[in-house]
């Protein structure tokens, strides 16, 4: 389930066969593991662990690198969000790094996405089923259909008094796709259009988005599922940090306070195979293409 690798400086060289290793381990569904990579913070930068700075409306707060914005957040000065900003800008670099020489192989095709601080305590967040990120999952996102771009995130935990994080990893994505496959409905016609237009989506719903989400939900919904699934418990500690591709892991995050987390996007067709994305795998079980 893990590949361990004894790193602790974000940018940190990689062997080729290292870097071989790594990349078919992501890909075959491993979390690659660091657990002596830790992200330090600067002294005027401890005051942002604390959930009070996060808005009750957002599971996290956000940043998007590329265009140096920063939402989710409550009660800051323009001071302290300047701050926040240049804390946030450091991890993404950091995670750019790490990701470009780990795995080189995908640095031309990838896509920075969001970066997130995640401040509130998850074991004592009380949302709907569907947003409750303490159910196994694969993700999907309602809003930003990825048209079959592979999600690949890098979390650290950055708790301050020696709190894990702790996941529970389950079943792989063949495995859950061919459970809940009988339970997917199609989309209605034209609804993908309908969302566009509504903006209710950011880009246009494929079939590959559409089952993806049915299957998030799906698997979400299904408490027998949620306990009798085969699932490992994996604990995160402070000061450790840990890649996985998040579409095709299936994950539940039970508690922790206070970890970061950058994404990236990537074609398929970047991948060194691409049979193991959860877009062809769908799509062989399906019988037909999906974007
Ligand atoms: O915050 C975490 O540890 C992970 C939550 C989760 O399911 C996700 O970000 O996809
Ligand atoms: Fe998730």
């Amino acid at each position: 389930m893990l590949e361990i690798f004894a790193t602790h400086e974000w940018n940190d060289a990689f062997s080729d066969s290292l870097r071989q290793q790594a990349i078919q381990n992501l890909e075959h569904g491993k979390i690659l593991y660091f657990p002596a990579l830790a992200f330090s913070l600067l002294p005027e930068e401890h005051l942002f662990l604390s959930p009070d700075i996060a808005d009750p409306h957002a599971k996290n707060v956000s940043y998007h690198p590329t265009l140096r914005k920063l939402w989710g957040v409550q009660r800051l000065t323009d001071a302290e969000r300047i701050q926040l900003q240049s804390m946030l800008d450091r991890f993404s670099r950091y995670a750019q790094q790490l990701i470009h020489a780990l795995l080189p192989h995908y640095r031309e095709q990838l896509t920075l996405a969001r970066t997130s601080f995640r401040p509130v305590q998850i074991s004592q967040r009380k949302t709907s089923y569907r947003k409750d990120d303490k159910r196994l999952h694969v993700d999907a996102f309602p809003s930003a259909p990825n048209q079959g771009k592979r999600i690949l995130r890098v979390f650290c935990n950055i708790n301050p008094q020696g709190e894990d994080r702790v996941w529970r990893v389950g079943e792989p994505f063949e495995t859950v796709a061919n459970r809940f496959i009988p339970q997917l409905r199609k989309p209605f016609p034209g609804s993908a259009f309908a969302l566009r237009l509504l903006k209710i989506t950011k880009s246009y719903r494929t079939l590959y988005d559409h089952y993806m989400l049915q299957l998030h939900d799906c698997m979400k919904a299904d408490d027998h599922y949620q306990q009798q699934a085969a699932q490992q418990e994996i604990r995160f500690p402070p000061g450790s940090t840990w890649i996985v591709q998040t579409d095709h892991v299936s994950h539940a995050a039970m508690q922790g306070q206070h970890v970061l987390e950058q994404t990236f996007y990537l074609p398929v067709e970047a991948m060194d195979d691409a049979s193991c994305s959860p877009l062809r795998i769908l799509e062989k079980i399906l019988k037909q293409p999906l974007v």
